[in-house]
């Protein structure tokens, strides 16, 4: 069988790519952030199947902040495939927590690449990757040879973390792969990313418990693809013969007012109403026409969205509305 090592387990995709695996008959060994232990909603019916867990599904508390907490599950594992999704995801709060964003996503990038160097059999290693390293790109849609230009910390923090796996890659010899990620949505989305909240207050306003809904830029745009299929990318770029850097997106741009019209609209509300927005919700630095061409996972791997932009926000707002009358 197999072994997986999963940083950001507990996240959007970590459950989504452990979900995969077991699915593949493989062992997995997620590693979640301590601050969470009491708090993985996304893994709560995989813990909860006894033929997965703790047969096939192994979780361990620590914090890439903190190398040994690290160490002791990678070395005990001692894995085929590391995916490493772990990271201060949020581009607003880096402006706040520049420091520790550069900690985490930045240091904790390299310092588990240098524990996986270290390890007697070096297995494939995966960096989660941002469109965000490409900043106000020069070309539109951007791809793998595009400069690297952020111009937000977080987009700073993946940018050394991506190059660091450029360099382990061609100076150690690593099979190191940058998987560049554009936005990728899904029911288990962080309420504090934006697809979410528009999708949590839909619900919440059509079952009269909440009146408006504030946001930051209605006119910023995003390519929004699915999760699920963005972790059927990373486990891809492992199973090729050579170690190469994907970009993996959809190729079409929409704006934040798209999310909120078809939110509303499968709620069955109109939106005019109830959307407000904020200057101080908008970001002191964007990027501009984020939007990818994935041509290269499309040719090499196979691989291309198969879950729309309409279906993604309407699977969120309807998932939103059952949590919401299952909950009372
Ligand atoms: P992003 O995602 O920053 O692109 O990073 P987010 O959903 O936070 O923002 C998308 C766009 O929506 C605008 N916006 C708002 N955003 C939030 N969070 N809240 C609001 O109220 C709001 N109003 C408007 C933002 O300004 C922005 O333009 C995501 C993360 O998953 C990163 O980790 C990942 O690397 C990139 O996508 C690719």
């Amino acid at each position: 069988m197999k072994r997986a090592f999963v940083t950001g387990v507990e996240g959007q995709d970590g459950s989504y790519l452990a979900e995969l695996l077991l699915e593949k008959r493989y062992e997995v060994h997620g590693l979640v952030y301590r601050e969470n232990r009491s708090n993985i909603p996304n893994l709560g019916h995989l813990v909860g199947n006894r033929d997965i867990y703790p047969k096939r599904l192994f979780l361990y508390f620590a914090d890439l902040d903190d190398a040994d907490s690290v160490r002791g599950p990678l070395e005990k594992s001692a894995p085929a495939e590391v995916y490493h999704l772990a990271s201060q995801s949020h581009v607003g709060q880096s402006f706040d927590k520049v420091e520790e964003t550069c900690r985490i996503t930045a240091l904790g990038t390299l310092r588990l690449l240098e524990m996986v160097r270290r390890l007697p059999n070096p297995p494939r290693f995966f960096h989660a990757s941002s469109s965000e390293i490409f900043g106000n790109a020069d070309q539109a849609p951007q791809d793998e040879t595009t400069p690297v230009a952020p111009v937000t910390p977080y987009g700073c923090a993946k940018a050394f973390g991506t190059q660091m796996v450029r360099v382990y890659r061609k100076t150690f010899g690593m099979f190191a792969v940058n998987g560049i990620c554009y936005n990728h949505e899904s029911p288990r989305r962080g309420l504090n990313f934006v697809t979410r909240k528009i999708c949590h207050a839909t619900a919440a306003i059509k079952a009269g418990r909440q009146r408006e809904l504030i946001l930051g830029d209605l006119g910023a745009q995003r390519d929004w693809g699915h999760a699920r299929d963005y972790v059927r990318g990373m486990w891809l770029t492992l199973q090729q013969g050579e170690p190469e850097d994907f970009v993996f997106a959809t190729g079409r741009l929409h704006r934040v007012q798209d999310v909120v019209r078809i939110a509303f609209e499968t709620a069955g509300l109109d939106w005019h109403q109830c959307v407000r927005q904020e200057r101080q919700l908008f970001r002191p630095a964007e990027p501009c026409q984020a939007v990818g061409n994935a041509a290269k996972a499309k040719r090499l791997l196979h691989w291309q969205p198969e879950i729309t932009f309409e279906q993604t926000i309407a699977e969120m707002t309807r998932a939103e509305i059952t949590a919401l009358n299952t909950t009372g």
